[in-house]
């Protein structure tokens, strides 16, 4: 297939997915709105030129937002449906904060909607629709990253925690093993699995895994998704690759701040506190990468995870410190670059990591957001022939086995579920980000 048939291709699955107010991720195994994913979601449909559209999406999603700022990684849009945990599971009704009207999820995803915004102003044609939207839309983004600052910073270090995996959005990556190991899950009440009903449940997280994210939510849910809950959280991570997002969407809050003639010290002081704590909390000296820390334990999770090169896409590392992580990792066969064993890059999780499972979900394989992220932060950084050829290999991958969730880095064989929203998104809105 050549790239105008996989345009077309990846047209056709937005429209497929598309549900007017929102684009399912996948209609069959995710029929409700998820935060990145609208994110990148809004870029597909910038690609198509289709900026009403794009807006919508990102209405969609600040729809759902909450009194205090939050924006909930699900808006459960389209709900009641097979998916677990739906809404009856949330109950984001018992939260004084929830929006009345529309069921979320009671927890966010990591935070792309200000930077996708500024990249959707900056690219349609008819400014003035363009600055109206970003007018419309900049006071719900700057309350979103308040809260993220003033409720998700328990520890005062400058960055924002998650008190769940699926904050993360790479929600069983071995990056977890160890805090999750935590979480107590007695007296958890019977349940049933949907997610492996379309899916192969070994390319699924384990049930596990599954009784944490459970025991977790109904933590938070007990203290009503409020601050108590966040202060008291047996999981408490600052990770890599949720951070490098917001600062990147911070910048762009910067810039819009400036063209709409609105105050920019507050964001100035965000960004040069996550500077800060990019060099002195995330960056380790001796592993040559940006790990995640972890808020209960104190310190550094020792799991090299592809959301590490996120820092490069945020321009949070020195140019020594880019090309020690690709010398050191992306470049090396023992770690993400391909050798006798895996053909394509970029693994979620190096191969020397004793959690790698190359079919497992985040334990592995290879995602097209990451990618797509991966390689404009290496293109900033001056690694142009490295950031063409993961371009190269996420078509590869694409054309072979068509727009699934994640590949296998071995065969490049298509897992999880197919006609995924954002991998046909992102190969049409690639040159955006
Ligand atoms: C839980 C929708 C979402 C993505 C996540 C991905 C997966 C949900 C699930 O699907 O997570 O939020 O049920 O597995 O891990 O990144 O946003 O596509």
């Amino acid at each position: 297939m050549n790239i105008e048939d996989l345009r077309k291709a990846a047209a056709e699955v937005l429209r497929r997915n598309d549900r007017g107010t929102f684009t399912a991720p996948s209609p069959r195994q995710y029929p409700h709105l998820w935060l990145w994913d609208a994110g990148f979601a809004a870029l597909g449909w910038a690609a198509l030129e289709d900026f009403e559209r794009a807006y919508r999406e990102i209405r969609a999603a600040l729809q759902g937002q909450w009194r205090n700022g939050m924006l909930p990684h699900v808006v459960f849009y389209g709900w009641p449906s097979a998916y677990f945990p739906g809404a009856d599971v949330w109950r984001s009704d018992l939260a004084p904060e929830a929006p009345g009207d529309l069921p979320t999820s009671g927890i966010t995803q990591p935070p792309v909607l200000a930077f996708v915004a500024w990249i959707l102003f900056q690219h349609d044609p008819d400014r003035q629709r363009a600055e109206a939207f970003l007018r419309e839309v900049f006071p719900a983004l700057r309350a979103y990253h308040r809260w993220l600052h003033a409720v998700r910073d328990p520890d005062g270090i400058g960055l924002s925690c998650i008190v769940h995996p699926w904050e993360s959005g790479m929600d069983n990556s071995p990056l977890w093993d160890l805090p999750l190991s935590r979480v107590p899950t007695e007296g958890l009440p019977p349940y049933q699995r949907a997610d492996a009903h379309w899916v192969p449940e070994e390319q699924r997280p384990r049930r596990a895994d599954y009784d944490r994210f459970l025991a977790l939510i109904l933590h938070l849910r007990s203290h009503q998704y409020g601050e108590s809950g966040v202060r008291h959280s047996p999981f408490r991570v600052y990770d890599v690759l949720f951070n490098a997002l917001r600062h990147r969407s911070e910048e762009a809050l910067h810039a819009m701040a400036r063209i709409l003639g609105e105050p920019t010290g507050e964001i100035e002081g965000w960004l040069e506190r996550s500077r800060a704590a990019f060099q002195t909390r995330l960056w380790d000296p001796a592993r040559g990468f940006f790990l995640d820390w972890d808020g209960i334990a104190g310190d550094r999770i020792p799991v090299i995870a592809a959301g590490g090169f996120l820092a490069l896409y945020a321009g949070l590392a020195t140019p020594e410190q880019a090309r020690e992580m690709v010398d050191r990792y992306l470049r090396n066969p023992e770690a993400f670059a391909p050798d006798g064993g895996t053909r394509y890059l970029v693994p979620t999780v190096s191969k020397a990591d004793p959690g790698w499972e190359p079919r497992r979900y985040w334990r592995g394989p290879i995602w097209v957001n990451l990618n797509a992220l991966i390689a404009h932060g290496l293109a900033r950084y001056g690694f142009h022939e490295l950031a063409g050829e993961i371009r190269r290999h996420t078509l590869e991958l694409i054309a072979r086995s068509g727009f699934h969730e994640y590949y296998d880095p071995r065969t490049g064989e298509g897992l999880g579920i197919g006609d995924f929203t954002w991998s046909a998104a992102l190969l049409l809105g690639w040159e955006l980000l």
